[in-house]
């Protein structure tokens, strides 16, 4: 039986499939999303392959802060001053990839409330 945690974003962590990577260190990777929904759209992935926000422990809150620092320089980096950032949490909410992940979205101007 397949691994559940493994998906689609663990391959591209482990250049196993391509990416347009735009960061990465010892604790994240963010590269292009391959749909984009806005002229900057950006995903931020936590190596560690926590499925969903709701299944964070504890011991995550330094990779998920550190997520958040991750989306403040990636913006600084591609000279984004206005931007959104979206978590799916569950299917209900969106979510497809059950690997945690950061949309960074920017580059024009957005509603609210999102649909
Ligand atoms: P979601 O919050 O789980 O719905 O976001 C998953 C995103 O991953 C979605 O925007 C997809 O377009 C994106 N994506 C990708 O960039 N590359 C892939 O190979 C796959 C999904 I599968």
């Amino acid at each position: 039986m397949s691994d559940p945690n493994v998906t689609l974003f663990t391959k591209i962590i482990q250049r196993e499939i391509p990416a347009d990577i735009v960061y990465e260190d010892e604790l994240a990777i963010a590269f292009r999303d391959i749909s984009p929904q806005a002229p900057v759209h950006v995903l931020v992935v936590p190596k560690k392959p926590i499925p969903k926000l709701a299944e964070a422990i504890p011991d995550d809150h330094r990779v998920l802060g550190h997520l958040m620092m991750t989306v403040k320089r990636i913006a600084d980096q591609l000279d984004l001053s206005d931007y959104r950032v979206v978590i799916n949490n569950g299917e209900g909410a969106g979510q497809t990839v059950f690997h945690l992940h950061l949309h960074l979205l920017g580059g024009r101007s957005m509603s609210w409330p999102p649909g």
